[in-house]
This record gives C-alpha cells, sequence and structure tokens, in this order.
C-alpha cells in the first residue's frame, strides 16, 4: 500500500545526502558499463609463473577509480541479480530471480533515471539468446531502449564457444553498433565466455593454465586472460572511433567463478588457508571506474555491488529526490554501514557474519554474537523493505 511506500521513502532518505568531491566528475559524458561474467578480484594484480592474468585491466587500474573490496551480492538470479541492483539499487530476491518473477513491476531505474535528468538512450548489449533470464521482457520494464542480442550479432560456429559468440568479436561488433546510438548514451555491455566450465579454443588461450589439482580454476585462468584481452579489443576500437574520450567506463565483476567445491585451486594458487572468513573474502569482485583524463586512485572500504548506482549518478553529477534504493555511493560510505547478503549476512570494517557465527575479519576467528548484533537489526530491516517493495510493487505509488 501507499503506507509501505512512505516507510521506505522514510528509510532511504533518511541516509545522508551530501555532495562529495566526486560530484559531477563525468558529467555530459556518455555511460558505458562492462558486466565482467563471474570474475573475482583476486585475479587483479596476480600473476602465474610470472605472468599477468589481467594485465590491460591492470594498467587500466593505475588511470581508474578502483574499489577493491566490494562483495558479490547476488543470490540465485546471478549475472541478472547484478543487473538488477546496478539498474534498481534495490536488493535480489531470497529465491529466484526478480527478472523472472517481478518484470511487471515499475521500477525507477536507471535508465528511467537517466532519461529524465540528462537524456540519455539506454541499451544492453550481450550475446546469449534474447530470453534467458527473461531479459527481453524486463528490459522493457527497466526502461531500456534497445537490447542488442544473440540476433543481432553474426554469430558462427568458429566465433563462438560455450554459451556463444566469445568476447572478442562481441565487443568488436559491439562497437559498430554502439557507434550508431544516439548521444549522450548508456550501455551495458555483459560478458560471456568467462563462464563456468570455462571452456576456451586452444588459439585463445594466452595463458599458460596454472597446475593447481582443481582443473576448472586452471581453466578458468585462461578464460578471464582471453576477457581481459576482449577488454582491451573493444578500447581500442573505440578509441579508433573517436569514442573514447567522452565516455565513463565502470567495470564490474558480476559475482563468483570459483564455487565452494573448487575453491581449493585458490587457495593453492593464492597460499591461502581455507576459513569461512577467507572464503567470504574470496566473493569480491573488481570495480573499475574509468574516466579518460580523470586521475587514479584505488578505494578500500568495503562496499557492494548495490553501491554501484550511487557511484555513477554522483560521478554524472545527477542527484534525483528519492530514489527509494539502498545504495550509497562508494567514495564516502560509512565503512560501518554492513554490506549485506542476501542470506542475511553481512560484512563491515570489522566484522563478517555468515551461517549465524559472528567472526572477527581481521583474525578470520569466531568471536561472540554479540559484536555483531547492532548490524542485524539494520539487515533484517533494509533486507524485508526490499522484498516488501517488490512484493507490493510499491514503486508505482512514486509514479506522478
Ligand atoms: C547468460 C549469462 C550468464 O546470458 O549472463 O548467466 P549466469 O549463469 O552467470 O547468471
Ligand atoms: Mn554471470
Amino acid at each position: 500500500s501507499k503506507t509501505d511506500t512512505v516507510k521506505a521513502e522514510q528509510y532511504t532518505s533518511s541516509k545522508e545526502e551530501k555532495r562529495t568531491e566526486y560530484f559531477g566528475l563525468a558529467k555530459g559524458r556518455n555511460l558505458v558499463l562492462i558486466s565482467m561474467e563471474s570474475t573475482q578480484n583476486f585475479v587483479i594484480n596476480q600473476k602465474v609463473d610470472g605472468e599477468e592474468i589481467t594485465p590491460f585491466l591492470n594498467s587500466l587500474i593505475k588511470d581508474s577509480f578502483y574499489f577493491d573490496s566490494i562483495y558479490d551480492q547476488t543470490a540465485q538470479g546471478k549475472t541478472s541479480d547484478s543487473e538488477f541492483m546496478i539498474d534498481t539499487g534495490l536488493y535480489p530476491l531470497s529465491s529466484g530471480s526478480v527478472f523472472v518473477r517481478k518484470p511487471e513491476n515499475v521500477f525507477h531505474s536507471l535508465p528511467k533515471i537517466l532519461k529524465e535528468e540528462g537524456n540519455f538512450y539506454s541499451s544492453v548489449f550481450h550475446g546469449n539468446d534474447s530470453t534467458f533470464w527473461n531479459r527481453e521482457q524486463m528490459y522493457k520494464s527497466l526502461g531500456y531502449d534497445k537490447f542488442f542480442s544473440k540476433k543481432d550479432y553474426e554469430v558462427t560456429e568458429e566465433n563462438s564457444v560455450n554459451y556463444g559468440i566469445k568476447d572478442i568479436p562481441f565487443f568488436q561488433q559491439s562497437a559498430a553498433h554502439l557507434a550508431e546510438l544516439p548521444e549522450p548514451y548508456y550501455a551495458r555491455m555483459i560478458t560471456l565466455t568467462n563462464h563456468f566450465p570455462f571452456l576456451l579454443d586452444e588459439e585463445d588461450k594466452l595463458i599458460s593454465e596454472p597446475k593447481t589439482n582443481q582443473e576448472v580454476v586452471n581453466r578458468y585462468i585462461t578464460t578471464v586472460r582471453y576477457q581481459d584481452e576482449a577488454i582491451k579489443t573493444l578500447f581500442k576500437k573505440l578509441k579508433e572511433k573517436g569514442m573514447y574520450k567522452d565516455t565513463m567506463f565502470v567495470l564490474y565483476g558480476d559475482h563468483y567463478g570459483i564455487s565452494e567445491k573448487y575453491e581449493v585451486g585458490i587457495h593453492q594458487l593464492l597460499n591461502l588457508e581455507k576459513s569461512p572468513v577467507q572464503h567470504a573474502e574470496l566473493q569480491k569482485v573488481p570495480v573499475i571506474i574509468h574516466i579518460p583524463g580523470v586521475g587514479g586512485k584505488t578505494f578500500s572500504a568495503p562496499g557492494g555491488e548495490i553501491d554501484i548506482r550511487a557511484t555513477i549518478l554522483e560521478l554524472l553529477g545527477i542527484q534525483p529526490e528519492n530514489t527509494l534504493s539502498f545504495g550509497h555511493e562508494l567514495f564516502t560510505r560509512n565503512s560501518d554501514h554492513p554490506v549485506i547478503f542476501r542470506d542475511g549476512g553481512f560484512i563491515t570494517e570489522n566484522y563478517v557474519y555468515i551461517d549465524n557465527v559472528c567472526y572477527e575479519k581481521k583474525s578470520g576467528k569466531p568471536i561472540e554474537e554479540s559484536a555483531c548484533g547492532p548490524f542485524q537489526e539494520k539487515v533484517r530491516n533494509e533486507l524485508g523493505l526490499s522484498d516488501e517493495i517488490l512484493a507490493g510493487d510499491l514503486l508505482r505509488f512514486m509514479e506522478d
């Protein structure tokens, strides 16, 4: 009901609304998001047998805002959950995907805000079938003007692997489509090659496989390396076409790639000890914001994928009245505010709460439950409000 909307509005607008020194740094630019399939943060600045896994991203980071402590907050909706959080600033559902279960709801989404505030044209680029994750229908609800899916690409057996078109031809063809769009545009490009079970043709293996006892992890290193090369190709193409300078690029890992079952391979690769806190720390995904001509800086305060939208809006210099969302811009985000997981677990600057156990982050040791207590109510409240918004389709009451 409308009363529930008011309750959610009160909560979300009680967040501090202050502008940071980063406000408007990318005002007037196009926005290109790159959703990096299954990309975990541990691959960044990491070498295997002396070779970098992500040489291009590592060099890009030097001239970017790099957030190295952002946690995967997706649930069963995987890629679609990450897309949902970025476009709405709401939490995913505890079971199933919002894309599949709530496509008829009204959303005050990023494409709509960008259209209202800056007349942006919004589009998504992805090589899979348009119906996967119910994207075709959901993108209409979210206010996208155009979805370039499998049928818009030249897909052959030669240029495909695993789920479909390989990332290099995908980005090459996407750049041509992008060049045709009206400006300013918001484009989200979703990679595909670095997807379980991480298959790759011999000629695309640009790094030698490590020798952990987990084949999945060994292959993962090669598909991440290939994806890195593909992103490099996109940047090169956009530079050639004169489309680089006027754009803000936001690159993020959508969720983990190596599940707990195979994680021992990462432990071997990085010389880590298995522990609950270590597992939580491996759920970090890279977030890289590259604004050509604007310098680089690394931010290490904890945050989540749900905070990406607020960060983008801050940089574009857009501050909508009340967005009914749960994100905080990542530049000054209070590191004591929990990064909330769908199952009720959370991470703060000093504590990790997983499977109903409270850990001290630094030592990785379980500590008395009461240390996590103050955050638990906040977590329940926030997830509950987000769920109410989805269940009651409450955002429709915000529409004028
Ligand atoms: C499918 C791709 C992968 O189109 O986005 O989906 P995932 O399995 O990672 O959710
Ligand atoms: Mn995915």
